[in-house]
């Protein structure tokens, strides 16, 4: 395979390690510890795996003795820049505790364990993805692993590999899943661990113990990048408003940090309509106001970043996408044989009268989303509805009707972009690369002292990669129970924006003067190369939420 320039030159990057994984390491253990909530009920899900202490890993003097370990690793959900790294990182772990260690990858995801297909990775090709972004490695999917026929399946093929752990490399609904195929191998005497990572670039799978995910760096500045280039294009042009969508899902953290790296006139986060309560007509408002005091400054462009979950907190339609999950996971089958053409009128007809008329009240077509389409882990397929359009059009016609009564007088032609796919898979920033090959490498630890149903965890991830703390984290003590295609399931808490949080205050305290203003920041593509301050900065986020800077 052809390789780039830059390929070549980033494949010579060393990863840096904490200190402390600098050599064998000993376990200290913390207190037992609880779950996020509904105590009693995870508790009871999870006999052989709750109230777990916390570990931290530190020097110890001499390497025990350890016989070569045999692991699996599955990519599982939605490409995260640095999944190659963690691999590796787990791969060059295992090497270290017994240089005859193995590792086996599950092609495609979960689906591949069930289905038994794999394939050894061996050292030739760790070193063919070291620092390069994708999954492509072993490829990755979204089966869900949930029945106890897919977990004994699972068993037939780590026993016959000799498989004694897996890791499972994804977000929170995977590492849900990581922690009740953990309680199972437990509950049964498999013999198989189970260590989970935190993936994700959206952000939400973060908490007290969890500082961030991983990819949400790298695809945040890919992101920024591009924002930056729309609206110093923008601000050449003086001639359009740019509608700008960022993936994410639910939470807007992505959005967030886009608008505190770029500085744009407007960014809307989900959690605040919510809180807010807010319809879809009073957002629509709030730009139509922006655009109008911009006009009136001479100023007819502008840039709007726009949350990819934005709909499904828009309180009247969140109710309504509560009711209709309830719906479709009841009548499944009844659904399953209206006809297409017929759908609409059957999904009104069975919907409670407030929450219809909110179905009816949406242009059809993201009505239609919102009925159909769920991912396996019943997720509606936000990046699927084109919020974008739809608000920039409800914008386009609120401002002729300003013009009309003389309260409007500017130019108003608006662009519009996606962005999502185009950052997952860049090849990992060096904080990236740094933390997805500790997390690797931290598994691969968490693996030899015997543990299961842990979570990868290194924390101070604002001081320097040789100071940041390694060890594991139980992940029953980020779970609690919530309503999934109709029943209640013990499930990891994703971790919203939160309101009082310094990354929201710090984008509350500038964007008024954004809005009228043009403020932009434009911070140009991710450098792997150079001096420090431009190289290694964490996000914005990460930055405000420990406050304090790195550099
Ligand atoms: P994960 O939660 O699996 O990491 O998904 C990330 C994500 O990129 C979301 O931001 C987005 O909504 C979704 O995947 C898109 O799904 P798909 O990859 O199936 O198109």
């Amino acid at each position: 395979m052809k390789k780039s320039a830059l390929q070549i030159a980033r494949a010579a990057y060393r990863p840096q390690l904490p200190n402390v994984l600098d050599g064998p390491v000993k376990v200290k253990e913390g207190e037992p510890t609880v779950s996020a909530g509904d105590q009693e009920e995870i508790k009871k899900l999870f006999p052989n795996t709750y109230g777990l202490p916390e570990i931290v890993f530190e020097k110890a003097g001499t390497a025990a003795q350890s016989k070569p370990l045999n692991v699996g690793v599955i990519l599982s959900g939605g490409q995260a820049p640095g999944g190659h790294n963690v691999i590796s990182g787990l791969f060059d772990g295992i090497k270290a505790i017994n240089k005859n260690s193995r590792l086996y990858g599950f092609l495609m995801g979960p689906g591949g364990l069930v289905d038994h297909n794999y394939k050894e990775l061996t050292a030739d090709i760790i070193d063919e993805y070291r620092n390069t972004g994708g999954f492509d490695i072993i490829g990755s999917g979204r089966t869900k692993l949930e029945t106890k026929e897919q977990f004994d399946k699972g068993l037939e093929i780590l026993r016959e590999l000799e498989i004694s752990a897996l890791v499972i490399i994804g977000g929170d609904d995977s590492n849900t899943n990581a922690a009740i195929l953990a309680e199972y191998y437990k509950a049964i005497g498999a013999g198989v661990q189970v260590i989970g990572v935190p993936k994700t670039i959206d952000g939400d799978l973060k908490n007290n113990v969890i500082e961030t995910s991983f990819g949400f760096d790298t695809a945040t500045k890919v992101y920024s990048e591009v924002i930056g280039n729309i609206q110093r294009d923008c601000n050449s042009a003086k001639k359009y408003w740019h509608f700008i969508k960022l993936m994410g899902r639910s939470a807007s953290h992505i959005a967030l940090e886009c608008a505190l790296q770029c500085q744009p006139n407007i960014c809307i986060i989900s959690e605040e309509v919510e809180a807010k309560d807010l319809t879809l007509d009073q957002v629509v408002d709030d730009i139509a106001q922006a655009v109008v005091a911009r006009a009136d400054q001479g100023l007819n462009y502008g840039v709007v970043l726009i949350p990819e979950g934005l709909i499904e907190f828009i309180p009247a339609v969140k109710r309504l996408i509560a009711e209709l999950n309830d719906l479709l996971a009841a009548k499944a089958e009844e659904f399953a044989a209206v006809e297409p053409e017929a759908q609409r009128a059957w999904i009104i007809s069975n919907l409670s009268k407030e929450n219809a008329a909110t179905y009816e009240s949406l242009p059809a077509g993201v009505a239609r989303q919102l009925s159909l389409d769920r991912d396996p882990h019943g997720n509606v397929q936000v990046s699927l509805i084109e919020t974008e359009k739809l608000l920039s059009e409800m914008v386009g016609k609120r401002l002729a009707t300003l013009a009309q009564e003389g309260k409007y007088k500017g130019k108003y032609a608006a662009m519009h972009h996606f962005f999502g796919y185009e950052g997952r898979c860049a090849d990992p920033s060096n904080f990236d690369a740094n933390y997805c090959y500790g997390l690797g490498y931290t598994a691969a630890m968490l693996i030899a002292a015997g543990v299961t149903g842990y979570m990868s965890s290194l924390r101070n991830l604002t001081f320097a990669p040789v100071n940041w703390v390694a060890g594991g984290i139980p992940i029953t003590m980020m779970m609690n129970m919530e309503r999934r295609h109709g029943h209640m399931k013990p499930v990891i808490r994703k971790a919203l924006v939160e309101l009082d949080g310094a990354p929201f205050l710090k984008f509350v305290k500038e964007r008024e003067n954004w809005k009228i203003g043009t403020c932009y920041t434009y911070p140009g593509p991710i450098q792997y190369f150079g001096p420090a301050e431009v190289c290694d900065q964490p996000s914005l986020t990460l930055v405000y939420e420990q406050k304090r800077r790195k550099y």
